[in-house]
């Protein structure tokens, strides 16, 4: 094939036609050379911001809550604060208990989020209700921020007849409510990210919600290494749509520090390359994560466009109750972030400098939400399972498949031959409502 020579492209006119895929109006000027100063210097260059400083970090409240000087702080009354600092500590509370549950084998894992309170917390306070979330597996202060009860939580983790994020058959923490507009968490990496962009177009594509909701996706900086991080931005910004993805930089994957998982400036450095609005923001400051998630969710619905924003924070807890952090870091390193950078205490400072908490507050706190959590704990502990049978329902949307079908014969089958004269079988069968007896017929 012959190919016309670029200066004969650089000087072909200007059509305006639109796109196929997304009706935009798109101009053939988009060669390379078209709009780029030409320079005879052989510049090199590796910063996003010119300069080879790092990218800034969007930050309101000093360590000890105080207001820097010029920032504006978003608008929040003392009852909100409330609201904001209860949901915050919330979660460690919860985190211990469940922690411990898992310890003494009563469920088989837990994750907590411990260290990164503010970014969950100010993001689900900034969001709209109605907006769609899909997350990692540390969020689940967004759920609670909708109101998912502390009854649902431990169903979940527990797998009871009260789960209703997946009927028991999910690991715990593998949240989803669809009333709380939750997608269902999955474990591999990075996967929520394209379809956060599916579901953001989705979003666009509706009469009733254009213009209205946004996709909120969260990740970690490790799951921002797997090729779907990358096919998800692609894809929101080259099929726009209010996708706002908000990486959780908390230092770790796991056991490998962020230092060795990228050579570039963090997450957000990456954003300008797929042509995306991007702000780095304290992510243990949860006034700062309010400011910086509302005027990007803002962005996403007055562009229609992805927004990233880079929340920088620190995993103070082990990975999950899989792992013993302290065989790759120093516990003195943990003690100090707690100290010296505790979002929660940052928070804190700030409402006791405007009359708004005390000690009384604090100790009165702590002790409602630990009898909140040790009720519905104790709640969940003596529920049941599910039907045996439920293991095969809602696995796949229309007809039931022939394998779920041959799947539940051959466990029948199994039951009705052992499950009345195999003592551990017996046992097993007993901890599911009617004892498996819906699949012994
Ligand atoms: C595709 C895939 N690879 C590996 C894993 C194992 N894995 C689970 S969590 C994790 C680390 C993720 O780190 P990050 O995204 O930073 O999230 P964080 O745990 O720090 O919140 C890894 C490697 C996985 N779940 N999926
Ligand atoms: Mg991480």
């Amino acid at each position: 094939m012959i190919r016309p020579s670029n200066s004969l492209l650089a000087r072909a006119p200007v059509v305006l036609r639109r796109s196929f895929s997304t009706g935009i109006p798109r101009r053939n000027d988009h060669l390379p050379t078209t709009n780029s100063p030409i320079i005879t210097k052989l510049d090199f260059f590796n910063s996003v911001t010119g300069n080879d400083t790092q990218i800034p970090t969007y930050r309101l409240l000093d360590g000890v809550g105080k207001p820097l000087d010029g920032a504006q702080l978003p608008e929040i009354d003392e009852a909100f604060a409330h609201r904001l600092y209860s949901n915050m500590q919330l979660l460690p509370t919860l985190d211990n208990v469940l922690y411990n549950v898992q310890r003494q084998g009563k469920i088989s894992f837990y994750m907590t989020a411990h260290g990164e309170e503010a970014t969950i917390v100010g993001s689900a306070a900034a969001l709209d209700m109605q907006d769609e979330v899909l997350g990692q597996y540390r969020e689940m202060g967004v759920l609670l921020w909708r109101g998912f009860t502390l009854d649902s939580v431990m169903a979940q983790c527990f797998g009871n007849e009260e789960d209703t994020s997946g009927k028991g058959r999910q690991m715990p923490v593998h949240f989803g409510s669809p009333e709380h507009h939750f997608h269902t968490i999955s474990s591999p990496l990075a996967t929520q990210i394209p379809q956060a962009a599916g579901v953001a177009y989705a979003l666009r594509r509706s009469p009733t919600r254009r213009s209205k909701n946004i996709a909120a996706c969260f990740f970690g900086e490790g799951a921002a290494s797997e090729g779907d991080f990358h096919a998800g931005l692609m894809l929101a910004s080259t099929i726009p749509s209010p996708a706002l993805f908000i990486a959780r930089n908390n230092g770790f994957a796991i056991s490998t520090p962020s230092t060795e998982q990228y050579n570039g400036d963090g997450i957000a450095s990456r954003g300008p390359g797929y042509g995306i609005d991007t702000l780095r923001v304290d992510g243990n400051d949860v006034l700062a994560v309010i400011s910086a998630i509302r005027e990007a969710r803002k962005r996403c619905l007055e562009q229609g466009r992805a927004v990233l924003v880079e929340a920088m924070t620190y995993r103070v807890g082990h990975h999950s109750t899989s792992d013993d952090s302290f065989a790759y870091r120093a516990r003195s390193e943990v003690e100090d972030r707690k100290r010296i950078d505790n979002p929660i205490t940052r928070f804190r400072l700030f409402m006791e400098s405007r009359g708004w908490w005390n000690n009384d507050a604090e100790t009165e706190l702590k002790a409602r939400l630990k009898a909140d959590v040790m009720k519905a704990f104790k709640r969940a502990e003596t529920m049941k399972r599910a039907e045996l049978g439920e293991l095969f329902t809602d696995v796949y949307g229309g007809q039931e498949p022939w394998n779920i079908k041959e799947q539940r014969q051959e466990l029948s089958r199994l039951v009705k031959k052992y499950g009345t004269i195999w003592e551990p079988w017996q046992k097993e069968l007993s901890k599911f409502r009617n004892n498996g007896q819906d699949l012994m017929k």
